[in-house]
Formats: structure tokens, C-alpha cells, sequence
């Protein structure tokens, strides 16, 4: 693997001492357990590691200013599956919502990702003030990441759990409704009472890296219970005869909706829809 980076935050490293300088230098980064790393597509030969050693990844997503896009999410939950780590989705922004078709949205989003098992919570990090409260017994003594589009309000949240972090957050641009890259690299701050919670930068797409086609089932939740039970062994879901994931799909137990970002990560399209 290429990586622009080659240490990150949340790596454990070995120091050696600099002969007579008394100064530190890193000898050693120790092995990953995990990372989640950010990619434009596929076919990118350089990826950057976003953090690693986490225990749960937060995805900040909004229904508006910026909308966040189902695609999104799968190739996010993908990313997580394949170290196990377990995510939650977080929507923020809730004070926005005003229009019957971002409640709607809200619900497919409930829908779809709540009977998978990710946790989906509703929040306002610029209105509340008490989350470092209400979300302090899911962070507490982790390390968690928190991960999203730009603008989606990550480090104005980071700003609600850990005050002394003053974290810059800006406006969305009110041309485009995306946000402006205002982070720019990620950062790792005391959670207070144990823990750590890390900021990073807006991203536009999570690099899924390391997976081939045939694997990239194992990474749907929805669909490992059915795997070893098509007909043919190299199955990849999409067209085979006696293919259980889509007879499954048929039936109604697998979402159209996941079932067409299988497809679209397959085809190494992009997430957009
Ligand atoms: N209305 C509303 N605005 C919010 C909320 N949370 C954040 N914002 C606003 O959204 C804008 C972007 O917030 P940031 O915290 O900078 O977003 P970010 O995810 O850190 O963005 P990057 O650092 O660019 O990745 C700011 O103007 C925030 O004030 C919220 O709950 N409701
Ligand atoms: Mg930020
Ligand atoms: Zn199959």
C-alpha cells in the first residue's frame, strides 16, 4: 500500500534516543490493529491513513448543508467492516429539518441501517449543550473517530465534547451548500473521563482498499449470513443462477438500496445518487 502518510494519529510508535542530543526520534511505527483510510477511487494508487488503532468510528452525516448521500455511508460501513470496528451513525444538524422530504430521508436512513445493528442518533452540535453528557457513555474510555463530508459539523461537535479543543469550524459555502475544507488534518484530543475522540478532515470518498470483488460481500452485513450458499462458490451476486444473496434480495431481506451500493463499489463507481 502507497500511503502519503506514513505515520498517523493513533499509531504506536518505538522511540530511540539521538545519540548525545537527548533528543527522541521515532524508531518504529508498531503494527496497525486497524485504520480507516481516505482514497478518491479505487483505482488511486496513493491512499492517507485518517487514523488508526480506533475502537469505534462515528460517521457525521446531515440531511442537508450538505446532504450526505446513501452511497456515502455504505462505502463508510465497508471500510469499517472489514476491521470489525463498530460504527454509528450520527445526524447532525437536526435543527435544520424542515421539510417532509428530509424526515423522509431521515427514515430510510433509520430504516435501512437500524435492523443492520448501526446505531443511529439524532443530534444538533450547535444547538444542544449538553452532549458531552448525553454521548459521554458511548465515548467514554474509547477511541473514537469522527469522520464525514466537510462541513457536516464534525469539529463543531469535537468543540461540544471537549471544550478546550477549539477546533476552527466554518460556514458552508451558501453557493454550493458543501463545505470548505476547513480541518485539515486529523487530531486526537482527551475525551475528559477517559478516551480519546479524533477530528479529522471532510472527505469526499473512503478509499476501500485490499478488498476483491469476491470479498466485498463479506463487508454487508445483511449479506454474510447468505454467503456459501450460491450455487457457485466464486458468486459475486449480480447475475449467477441459484444465487441466494439475490434470491434473498428478491424476498425483500436485503435492501434495494445496499444492494445497489454493492453493486456500484463492484463496478468501482462513484457514490454519488
Ligand atoms: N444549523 C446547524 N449548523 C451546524 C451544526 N453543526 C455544525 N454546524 C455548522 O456547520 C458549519 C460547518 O461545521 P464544521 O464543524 O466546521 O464542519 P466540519 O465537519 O468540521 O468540516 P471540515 O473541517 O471542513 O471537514 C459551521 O458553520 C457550523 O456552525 C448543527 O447542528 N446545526
Ligand atoms: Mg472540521
Ligand atoms: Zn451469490
Amino acid at each position: 500500500m502507497k500511503l502519503t502518510n506514513p505515520i498517523a494519529v493513533g499509531d504506536y510508535v518505538e522511540l530511540g534516543m539521538e545519540q548525545d542530543q537527548g533528543t527522541a526520534v521515532i524508531a518504529e511505527i508498531l503494527p496497525r490493529e486497524n485504520y480507516i483510510i481516505r482514497k478518491s477511487t479505487r483505482k488511486t494508487h496513493f491512499s492517507h491513513i485518517l487514523a488508526s488503532n480506533i475502537d469505534q468510528a462515528f460517521l457525521i452525516i446531515t440531511l442537508r448543508s450538505p446532504r450526505t448521500s446513501l452511497g456515502f455511508i455504505d462505502r463508510f460501513l465497508v471500510s469499517t467492516e472489514s476491521f470489525r470496528i463498530p460504527a454509528t451513525l450520527v445526524v447532525n444538524k437536526m435543527d435544520l429539518i424542515e421539510k417532509d422530504r428530509d424526515l423522509e430521508f431521515l427514515q430510510d436512513i433509520k430504516d435501512i441501517y437500524e435492523p443492520l445493528g448501526y446505531p443511529v442518533l439524532e443530534i444538533s452540535a450547535l444547538m444542544e449543550t449538553d452532549l458531552h453528557e448525553s454521548l459521554g457513555a458511548l465515548l467514554r474510555g474509547k477511541t473514537t473517530l469522527l469522520s464525514g463530508h466537510s462541513g457536516v459539523g464534525k469539529s463543531t461537535l469535537l468543540n461540544k465534547l471537549v471544550p478546550e479543543a477549539q477546533q476552527a469550524t466554518k460556514d458552508v459555502s451558501s453557493f454550493t451548500t458543501k463545505g470548505v475544507h476547513t480541518t485539515t488534518f486529523a487530531e486526537m484530543f482527551d475525551f475528559e473521563g477517559g478516551g480519546y475522540v479524533i477530528d479529522t478532515p471532510g472527505i469526499k470518498e473512503f478509499g476501500i482498499l485490499d478488498i476483491e470483488n469476491h470479498e466485498l460481500s463479506h463487508y454487508f452485513v445483511e449479506m454474510r449470513q447468505y454467503l456459501g450458499q450460491c450455487k457457485y462458490n466464486n458468486c459475486q451476486h449480480t447475475h449467477e443462477p441459484g444465487c441466494k444473496v439475490l434470491e434473498k434480495l428478491e424476498e425483500g431481506y436485503i435492501h434495494p438500496y445496499r444492494y445497489d451500493s454493492y453493486v456500484r463499489i463492484l463496478n468501482e463507481e462513484d457514490s454519488y445518487r
